[in-house]
């Protein structure tokens, strides 16, 4: 409970902020964009990541409204001239895509920001699409129409259907960070089986940019670049930080 009141304080006094950690092409180093990941500047315990306060959020009603904040910071931030000219991406649950206005709440703050909708990328995971498939789908659609583009988050951990690859207007495949840890251990073999298929199917058949996430070493780098993964995000390039990268 007092937490609950602390985060409505927060929320209007504006903690809730973004930090942006880069996202690179693996052949040549280049930043292509960065994820804004959520971070409550908390004044007295400092900065605290989701896990601490995201369920709480949540069960109060509250994650919405943090998440807009957070929304509106990001996109305002990657719109000033030093940002560059790369894409930021946002993580969006499946509570925003349980409400018909959220594109157009979405297309209105990208107004209000400056940032071109064509710079925005929505990640999400299989649980908000299979949320109510109908309106999903008319809301990507929308979005798209309008410039902003969709990735499927934590790709391998649901479902993880590719029909959605290409039933969906996604544009982007994250392939989440637990493949990419086992690449250069001793039970290596199978993750590298299920990596080079997602990119023979998503890459090559359907055009899909693949980015992979939790990129800690070299040898998971190299070992993802010989499988011919284009994109990649993790420690080894950058943490999350409250500049974007090069800042
Ligand atoms: O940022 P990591 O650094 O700790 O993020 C942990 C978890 O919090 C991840 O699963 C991530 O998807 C989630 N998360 C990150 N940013 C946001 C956000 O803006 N909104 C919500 N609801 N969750 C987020
Ligand atoms: O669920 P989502 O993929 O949006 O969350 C991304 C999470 O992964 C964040 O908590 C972020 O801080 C974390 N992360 C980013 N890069 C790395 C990495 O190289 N290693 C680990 N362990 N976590 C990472
Ligand atoms: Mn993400
Ligand atoms: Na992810």
């Amino acid at each position: 409970l007092a937490l609950e009141v602390e985060l409505r304080h927060a929320l209007q006094h504006g903690e809730f902020v973004p930090y942006f950690q880069p996202i690179f092409r693996l052949d040549n180093g280049e930043v292509v964009g960065h994820e804004a990941l959520l971070r409550w500047n908390h004044p007295r315990r400092g900065v605290l990541p989701p896990g601490d306060f995201v369920r709480v959020a949540r069960d109060c009603g509250q994650l919405e409204a943090i998440d807009w904040q957070l929304y509106g910071k990001a996109c305002e931030r990657m719109a000033q001239p030093d940002a560059g000219d790369g894409f930021v991406t946002i993580n969006v649950s499946p509570l925003h895509l349980r409400h018909a206005g959220f594109d157009r709440q979405l297309l209105q703050l990208l107004a209000s920001s400056g940032l071109p909708p064509e710079r925005l990328l929505i990640e999400l995971t299989e649980d908000a699409l299979l949320e109510d498939p109908v309106l999903v789908r008319a809301t990507l659609e929308r979005l798209r129409a309008a410039g902003v583009q969709a990735a499927l988050d934590d790709f391998g951990t649901g479902y993880s259907s590719l029909g959605y690859l290409h039933s969906l207007p996604l544009s982007k495949l994250k392939i989440d960070q637990m493949f990419v840890r086992e690449l250069d251990t001793a039970g290596g073999a199978g993750a590298n089986t299920v990596v080079s298929a997602i990119l023979t199917l998503a890459a090559r058949a359907l055009g899909i940019d693949v980015i992979a996430e939790g990129i800690e070493t070299e040898a998971q780098r190299d070992a993802l670049r010989a499988m011919g993964c284009e994109f990649g995000q993790g420690f080894l390039f950058g943490r999350p930080q409250p500049q974007p990268h090069g800042v």
